[in-house]
């Protein structure tokens, strides 16, 4: 995992889209959103992600690939995970191989972008501005965990009265 400032060129989004110079975003400046990040290596992994989803209480879970001719409607959907939304409940990733960008809003609405690759797992919490975006190789495949039954409604901006979305600004303090 990389995470860092972007840059809003014109460019594919697909792209890396990093400031030159790079303005790197540290693990404590994304814990101050309320992502939460894990590394899970090798065998290990298995049993950290195993210990992380009964803590946390994610009792079920499915696989997905995002890839063209892999994924149903795939056109279509990519440019729904690419519209910047909240969700009224955790989106948790693990990714399983692959690589792709989740696009976070910091606290100063400012785009961070989270470079996950296989063995990254994230939590975005519910009410974040986020939105997810394929990197130029168009190949991921990821364990999405839930608490519950799947939440999958994704709320595009703006919805700055929705519960969820004042109850993340205030846990962020702001
Ligand atoms: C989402 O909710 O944006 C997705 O499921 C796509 C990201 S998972 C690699
Ligand atoms: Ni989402």
């Amino acid at each position: 995992m990389r995470a860092y400032y972007y840059n809003d060129s014109q460019e594919d989004p697909r792209e890396a889209h990093e400031l030159n110079p790079s303005v790197p975003v540290t693990l404590d400046e994304l814990k101050e959103t309320g992502v939460l990040y894990w590394r899970l290596d090798g065998e290990e992994g298995g049993q950290q992600l195993e210990k992380i989803a009964e803590e946390r209480e994610y009792k079920n879970r499915d696989i997905v690939t995002i890839a063209p001719g892999k994924l149903p409607n795939y056109e279509e959907k990519i440019k729904t995970f690419f519209e910047e939304h909240l969700h009224e409940d955790e989106e948790i990733r693990y990714i399983l191989e692959g690589s792709g960008y989740f696009d976070i809003r910091d606290p100063n609405d400012k785009w961070i972008r989270i470079a996950m690759e296989a063995g990254d797992m994230i939590v975005l919490p519910a009410g974040i501005y986020h939105r997810f975006c394929s990197d130029t190789k168009n190949f991921i495949v990821a364990m999405r965990l839930f608490k519950e039954e799947p939440k999958w409604t994704a709320i595009n901006r703006p919805a700055e009265e929705n519960p969820y979305r004042l109850e993340y600004l205030k846990s962020i303090h702001v």
